[in-house]
């Protein structure tokens, strides 16, 4: 067996019901359309759904609590009743958590690391369920507006451990915390580049990464012919094959059977 082969990672299938996710927006907002699309992801290969109701994109509407509740709730469970598998709400909002979490969800995935609302880090302990902590720089609406770092690497990752910290603090089990770089999410290509070589120091500090590098725009800035959001799928790949094998814990991804198989046949290849 090869010497560096890592575990596989867990393949998080996106389901996005909203009307203007950047790649995949308004077409799951029909319940029905949203269901099978998810049994076809849990079909395709995929471990974890990751289930959003607002778009973190720039200049996307921002929804309210009850809207994003409306449009989760009944579809987590809808999936819940249908199949087993692990399911994570995509939510910076607490009391949508705490309607997904009834509603069967196990995993809080949450861009802003708990910071958009006072009591995140507590309600989070309440839940007891296992949080993703994302960096992102700033906020969903003016992110992308020329970011700036002086060490990319080292500041997402004292983010990262500052935010576990506070987590901690509030009453949340360090084993149920993740981590996660924010590819996209206030980065110039350059500082995406930068975090996606430094996985392997990011995967060292000893928690679960996610990455989440689907589609996104910094794989266009390399390859022009991959302009469009749903023209990057052999960038999404490169990317997170890369984190296979530096060791991330899960791959959050749009092409849940393509990514699934890359992986099989990388983690096979490591096995020969
Ligand atoms: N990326 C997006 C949304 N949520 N969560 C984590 N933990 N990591 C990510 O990289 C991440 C995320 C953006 O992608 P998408 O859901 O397709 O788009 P939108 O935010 O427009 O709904």
């Amino acid at each position: 067996m090869s010497p560096v082969l890592k575990s596989r990672p867990r393949v998080m299938g996106i389901v996005n019901v909203t009307p203007d996710s950047f790649s995949d927006g308004g077409r799951f907002l029909d319940p029905a359309a949203a269901l099978d699309q998810a049994l076809r992801l849990v079909e395709a290969g995929a471990d974890i759904l990751d289930i959003g109701g607002e778009s973190t994109r720039p200049g996307a509407t921002p929804v309210s609590a009850a809207e994003e509740i409306a449009r989760v709730v009944p579809l987590i469970a809808a999936i819940r009743a249908a199949s087993d598998v692990a399911i994570s709400i995509d939510t910076m909002k607490p009391a949508v958590a705490r309607a997904a979490v009834a509603a069967g969800a196990t995993i809080w995935n949450d861009v802003a690391a708990l910071r958009f609302t006072p009591d995140a880090p507590e309600v989070a302990a309440e839940l007891g369920c296992e949080v993703v902590l994302m960096h992102m720089l700033g906020q969903p609406g003016t992110m992308q507006d020329d970011p700036r770092y002086d060490d990319v690497v080292a500041e997402v990752e004292a983010f990262l451990l500052a935010r576990a910290l506070t987590a901690m603090a509030a009453g949340v089990a360090r084993e149920k915390i993740w981590l996660d770089p924010g590819i996209g999410f206030g980065k110039t290509p350059a500082h995406n580049l930068a975090l996606l070589a430094a996985l392997p120091r990011l995967v060292a500090l000893g928690y679960p990464i996610l990455l989440g590098a689907s589609r996104k725009r910094f794989i266009a800035a390399i390859d022009p012919l991959g302009a469009e959001a749903d023209a990057r799928l052999g960038g999404s790949i490169a990317a997170h094959l890369h984190g296979a094998a530096a060791g991330v814990a899960a791959v959050r991804v749009h092409d849940v059977r393509e990514t699934a198989q890359a992986l099989a046949v990388w983690g096979a290849i490591g096995e020969a």
